[in-house]
């Protein structure tokens, strides 16, 4: 079916169903399929004038400021808001709802919103879903401090990763991309990881560089130079009860 029809359908329904009418604060993500979130909004036929919405990047604030809603930087939310909802792409979805984020190179700020939002709502087509990260994306976007780039690169293969690489400006301009923070992007090849229901079956993480979703997050986190990286977990987290959320899913 034409891909674009169903980003559009994906998109429709995610705000039918998770706009909430008197939002106030509202996190817009990044990439090709948010742009008909944005669509969905101003079709809605409710009173934006009164609502912020926060971008996730350059491309995500001109996005929100030439449909001509009100665009508020991440750092200039008054302290303690808490959003009521964000909406984003993702690269991949698993059948946990974890997400593969950053071919886009937003990761960062993509994950900051997320995480300050009650929801967070992933639209996506289905050709992003499948039943475990990286069996169709095959690599973790993670953005990286320039200075410690190879260091991270050493780490993330003594993690299993296949040759992680630094993304290059493919024909645009020499050497590697820089992201909205300045830093670097390292695209990690792993095998397709686990889900918590694959552990629950008694398959063990870490195994010939499988691991499980949660876990490589964190693994991959914890690595010293390392900003963030692209795995949303799909998790119901103590955030989301602290926020008042309704159980929406958590990225890590
Ligand atoms: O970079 C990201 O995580 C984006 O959300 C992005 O990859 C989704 O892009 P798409 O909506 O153009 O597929």
């Amino acid at each position: 079916a034409d891909i674009e029809a169903s980003k559009r359908a994906a998109a429709k329904a995610a705000v039918a169903n998770h706009y909430p009418k008197d939002a106030r604060w509202v996190g817009i993500g990044s990439g090709t399929t948010i742009v008909y979130v944005v669509e969905a909004i101003q079709a809605l036929g409710v009173d934006t004038s009164l609502t912020h919405y926060v971008p996730t990047g350059y491309q995500s604030r001109q996005l929100i400021v030439s449909a001509g809603l009100t665009a508020v930087e991440f750092d200039a939310i008054p302290q303690g808001t808490v959003l009521d909802v964000a909406f984003d792409g993702a690269d991949e979805v698993d059948d946990e709802l974890n997400c593969i984020k950053g071919g886009g190179a937003c990761l960062f700020q993509e994950k900051i919103v997320a995480m300050q939002a009650k929801e967070f709502i992933c639209v996506a087509d289905s050709r992003k879903l499948q039943s475990r990260l990286l069996s169709n994306w095959k690599y973790v976007p993670i953005e990286v401090a320039p200075i410690a780039a190879y260091r991270v690169i050493r780490k993330l293969t003594e993690l299993g990763a296949v040759n992680p690489v630094l993304r290059q400006n493919l024909n645009v301009k020499e050497g590697p991309l820089k992201t909205d923070q300045g830093f670097f992007l390292v695209d990690a090849p792993f095998p397709p990881m686990l889900t918590k229901s694959d552990v629950q079956a008694g398959k063990v993480s870490g195994q010939n560089g499988a691991w499980e979703v949660g876990d490589l997050a964190r693994r991959i986190k914890d690595i010293a130079g390392v900003l963030e990286v692209g795995i949303f977990s799909g998790q119901t987290g103590p955030e989301a009860t602290a926020a008042g959320g309704v159980g929406g899913q958590r990225p890590v």
